[in-house]
């Protein structure tokens, strides 16, 4: 059988750079594209390393030509410009959209964040957690870029037969140790990450899907009824570092009151 090949676009960023090790298995080939230089492929690593822009057209066409899936990670993780959100994150997204579909890919995973809800209240989220479908409350600019994303995925299942899952990724990072606190309620370890991606890419016709990317910690303020149900089962809890973050100020004020934290009160469009 041919191998599968899983197009990752970002695959340099934080959430890149921890999924290709932990995305490579027998049979499948990563496809990295990244406007930053890549580590080169080790020995015995299935990996095609790329350089281009989500913006770029022809570099998009030319990335999913071939591919049988989509991991779309590329984009500004963080608030910035207007200018810079709309042309990279949602006008980049569409180029990505347009090339997956030009190309045939029928499943992509979009990465959406939790400041596309920001300033949805913790108090809200109730026993179960905040539902995964909770309309956008976005708490930047970034935030916005990224309920747009989760539109254009929603227009691009329904239009165009395709599966597209997005997820609402809280903080994904080797250990929520450099988030403080709040990490302990947002964080998404990287083996959970990938058990999260590995349940996207493999679920039996999903078509259009919005789950929370989140480990299983326990002050999660977000539902995990989503993403299980595509056969994601979180093995981590960000408690285990409770202890190491216990001299740490806790969020105040707003950054206390929304999921969103410290995005809730950065200055707009200003990079930070
Ligand atoms: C995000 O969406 C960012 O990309 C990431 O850098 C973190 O700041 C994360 O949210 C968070 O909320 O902790």
């Amino acid at each position: 059988m041919a191998d599968q090949r899983v197009l990752i676009t970002g695959s340099a960023g934080i959430v890149g750079t921890l999924m290709r090790p932990r995305l490579r298995k027998p049979g499948r080939v990563l496809r990295l594209l990244d406007l930053a230089e890549q580590a080169p492929a080790e020995a015995g690593e299935a990996v095609e390393i790329v350089t281009g822009s989500v913006t770029d057209r022809e570099a998009m066409a030319a990335a999913c030509a071939g591919a049988d899936a989509l991991i779309h990670l590329g984009g500004h993780s963080r608030e910035n410009t207007w200018e810079a959100t709309l042309d990279v994150n949602i006008n980049g997204t569409h180029t990505v959209l347009e090339a997956a579909r030009e190309a045939g890919i029928k499943r992509v995973i979009l990465a959406s964040s939790n400041h596309a809800v920001g300033f949805r209240r913790n108090a809200d989220a109730g026993a179960a957690g905040l539902p995964a479908d909770s309309s956008p409350r976005p708490d930047t600019y970034y935030g916005v870029s990224k309920a747009a994303i989760e539109s254009l995925g929603s227009l691009y299942a329904s239009r165009f037969a395709m599966d597209v899952i997005v997820i609402r990724i809280g903080s994904c990072f080797e250990t929520p140790l450099p988030l403080g606190p709040r990490g302990l309620t947002t964080w998404l370890s990287p083996d959970d990450g990938a058990r999260l991606f590995e349940a996207c890419l493999n679920a039996p016709s999903p078509g259009y899907r919005l789950v929370w990317g989140v480990s299983d910690n326990t002050r999660r303020v977000y539902s995990l009824t989503e993403a299980e149900a595509l056969g994601y089962k979180s093995l981590d809890n960000a408690e285990v570092y409770a202890d190491q973050l216990a001299d740490k100020p806790a969020p105040t004020g707003a950054a206390a009151e929304f999921v969103g934290g410290p995005f809730c009160t950065a200055p707009l469009g200003q990079f930070n």
